[in-house]
């Protein structure tokens, strides 16, 4: 991108049916109210905001789709919707030489972004997240589609058929966890067995986040023609950011986060960008929400001097 002026276009997913908690539905208008467009135009980005896809709302659903749950994943036809209209957008949006920045919404949003953004082209993942988000239907102790998205994207296990979420141009070998802190028995073993690259928070602390990110990029970037980096908030240690659904202690500190999504930019391979799981409700002063926009900043090229 060196010399041409980036636009990004920011689309809203507020959904909250993929988590277990309500509320990060709301993260779009957080994000936004923490000034994420005049941040990123301080930087030299042309914004366009494209507003919010439709996502169905809480009170709108189906009450028994929580029980009906195929397999074990619950609002299933409700992500599917979602991830279809996204995906459609996403590609668009790189169809018209403009950047997707997505705002979650909860972590279930991914199948659409990614799916879309390896629609037209071979795609690395970067996936910074406390979490493994490797779950299936089979395997999920909470039937939360959040804790789902990779294993969709990748066409691991059953998702009342896989072809409208298994991401065309994303191959296992391009998908890099980083920060893992919170993985279920099953997960675990799923996560083993494929071959994604995960790094633990236990790799941070021995190997620095610098060497870790650097590896990770490079995961993403082999054979690819650019990287979708999808940001949970849950990433960073709950200190940080209070306002997620799913705080987990041991995470990236504020420093790091920016380091790592300093090196994102200094690659100069980001592709599509998404921030998830911000949680207003549980917030303090729109902080977690403010820690997403600077991020995002860092990830698209901004530097201290
Ligand atoms: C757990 C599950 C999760 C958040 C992912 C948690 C999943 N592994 N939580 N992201 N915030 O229910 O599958
Ligand atoms: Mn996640
Ligand atoms: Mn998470
Ligand atoms: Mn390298």
């Amino acid at each position: 991108m060196d010399g041409v002026t980036r636009t990004v276009q920011i689309i809203g997913a507020p959904t909250d049916y993929g988590a277990n908690r309500r509320g990060v539905d709301m993260g779009p208008s957080a994000i936004r109210y923490a000034g994420l467009a005049d941040q990123l135009r301080q930087i030299g980005i042309d914004v366009v905001d494209g507003g919010d896809i439709p996502a169905p709302r809480a009170e709108e659903r189906d009450p028994e789709a929580e029980t009906l749950a195929s397999g074990r994943a619950k609002f299933l036809r409700e992500t599917r919707q979602v991830a279809t209209r996204l995906a459609d957008r996403v590609a668009e949006t790189l169809a018209a030489g403009e950047t997707p920045l997505v705002l979650g919404g909860d972590h279930s949003v991914a199948i659409g972004s990614v799916t879309g953004s390896a629609r037209d082209a071979r795609v690395g993942a970067v996936w910074f997240d406390a979490h493994g988000d490797f779950n299936t239907p089979a395997t999920s102790p909470s039937g939360n589609v959040h804790g789902m998205p990779l294993a969709a994207l990748l066409g691991v296990g059953e998702f009342d058929g896989v072809e409208w979420a298994n991401a065309v141009g994303l191959d296992a070998e391009n998908v890099a966890l980083v920060g893992l802190r919170d993985v279920d028995g099953d997960e675990r073993r799923a996560i083993r067995d494929s071959p994604v690259t995960a790094f633990t928070m236990s790799d941070i602390d021995e190997r620095g986040i610098p060497a870790v990110v650097d590896d990770a990029l490079d995961v993403a970037t082999v054979g690819t023609d650019g990287v979708h980096v999808s940001l949970d908030l849950d990433w960073l240690d709950p200190r940080e950011a209070p306002g997620v659904g799913t705080p987990v202690r041991g995470g990236v500190t504020y420093r790091e986060a920016h380091a790592a999504l300093e090196a994102v930019a200094e690659c100069d391979c980001l592709r599509s960008l998404e921030l998830v799981e911000v949680n207003p409700i549980l917030d303090e002063h729109n902080e977690t929400a403010a820690l997403a926009t600077e991020l995002a900043a860092s990830a698209l090229g901004k530097q201290i001097l």
